[in-house]
């Protein structure tokens, strides 16, 4: 959901992408590094789609998918079934056990192991590992310290895990990991594994080369508006050498801010090829406006929001801003009226309205 939108068309566009891809280019896996969902109980559709896309990779492609809960998800839905299904291919990790799942894949240059670490509460991981430490990072070292434990040296290893990295970019999407506490957790973690393939954060992002956020498929708040959304193709080569090419994906609508007057974006809008994108508008318009937004929806059907310039800036708004912050709560709605009707307020309206503002301030100085 964005804005009250729901985003189902919009995911199942990217998704298609993600399939032609998958069968154009064959990778051995494709890894899912969580938030699968957005909450513990997706929507019936959401269900269905993924239930869909996944079917369309593992059994049409015959690709298999390993799969993991982020924080957002319900790890025990997640992983239903989960034993039956590894057999046709797909690896879903949803609780986190004492012993990581683990995939096995192989190469000419020998055998990849594929580390499958879902999202866990550090309060679950420290009873189950004897972690002394609070916090994530205490949490996960302890999860990866027994992986290494039984890593055979002669295999390559790849981590799918769901964490924030120190350093790492976040927008204003993902849910803190931790409240109080750190959610963070240094790279230095992940030291010794080939590939750590990451999800949380929205922003595609790397470290250390081989340290690899792919991002979300779409932009799921106003401050990703400037992200360029892809998924990531990643060889890992026979020395374990790690190569990682974004493909872009094309949204079905993108996300994007207008700024201007109400009339001159609507002039815009109507030659704007990309009309349908999820719009929000920064009017720069001085006066009271009537209804904004069913207007700017004339030009823009799928504007999600609105901010007006002069209210928001305050430090560097014009001379009409300075007015408008300057007015009292009466000329304020004389300028609207104004809007409104079309007309000035008279005399008598005017007196009314007096009437009634003193009331309301007599009210809140006795409730105060
Ligand atoms: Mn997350």
């Amino acid at each position: 959901m964005f804005h009250a939108r729901s985003l189902l068309e919009d995911q199942a566009w990217v998704l298609d992408q993600l399939l032609a891809l998958v069968r154009d280019l064959r990778p051995d896996a494709v890894l899912i590094a969580g938030d699968v969902y957005d909450r513990a109980v997706p929507p019936p559709e959401a269900v269905a789609l993924l239930d869909d896309v996944l079917a369309r990779i593992v059994v049409d492609a015959g690709v298999p998918v390993v799969m993991i809960a982020g924080n957002h998800d319900s790890a025990q839905r997640l992983g239903f079934g989960a034993r039956l299904l590894t057999a046709r291919g797909l690896h879903v990790a949803g609780l986190a056990g004492r012993e990581a799942a683990c995939v096995t894949l192989s190469d000419a240059a020998g055998e990849v192991r594929i580390y499958a670490l879902p999202y866990a509460e550090p309060a679950a991981v420290r009873d189950a590992f004897g972690v002394e430490l609070p916090g994530h990072e205490a949490a996960l070292a302890a999860r990866l310290d027994a992986i290494r434990a039984s890593h055979p040296a002669h295999a390559r290893s790849v981590v799918v895990a769901h964490a924030f990295v120190i350093g790492g970019e976040a927008s204003e999407s993902e849910r803190p990991l931790s409240v109080g506490g750190s959610g963070a957790v240094a790279a230095s973690v992940f030291d010794g594994f080939d590939l750590v393939a990451l999800g949380h954060l929205h922003r595609p992002q790397t470290f250390n080369e081989r340290i690899h956020y792919a991002g979300s498929l779409l932009k799921y708040s106003l401050s990703e508006v400037t992200h360029a959304k892809s998924v990531s193709l990643i060889e890992l080569a026979g020395d374990g050498t790690v190569g990682i090419e974004p493909i872009a994906l094309s949204p079905r609508r993108d996300l994007r801010i207008v700024e201007g007057q109400l009339a001159d974006l609507l002039a815009q809008a109507a030659a704007d090829p990309r009309r349908d994108d999820y719009i929000h508008a920064v009017l720069t318009d001085a006066g009271a406006l009537l209804d904004p937004m069913a207007r700017l929806r004339q030009g823009y059907p799928n504007a999600l929001a609105l901010e007006r310039a002069v209210l928001t800036r305050s430090g560097e708004a014009g001379a009409a801003g300075q007015r408008l912050r300057q007015l009292d709560t009466g000329e304020l709605f004389a300028d609207f009226f104004k809007e409104v009707a079309g007309e000035a307020l008279d005399e008598d309206k005017r007196r009314v309205l007096n009437q009634l503002l003193e009331g309301i301030a007599a009210a809140d100085r006795e409730s105060a």
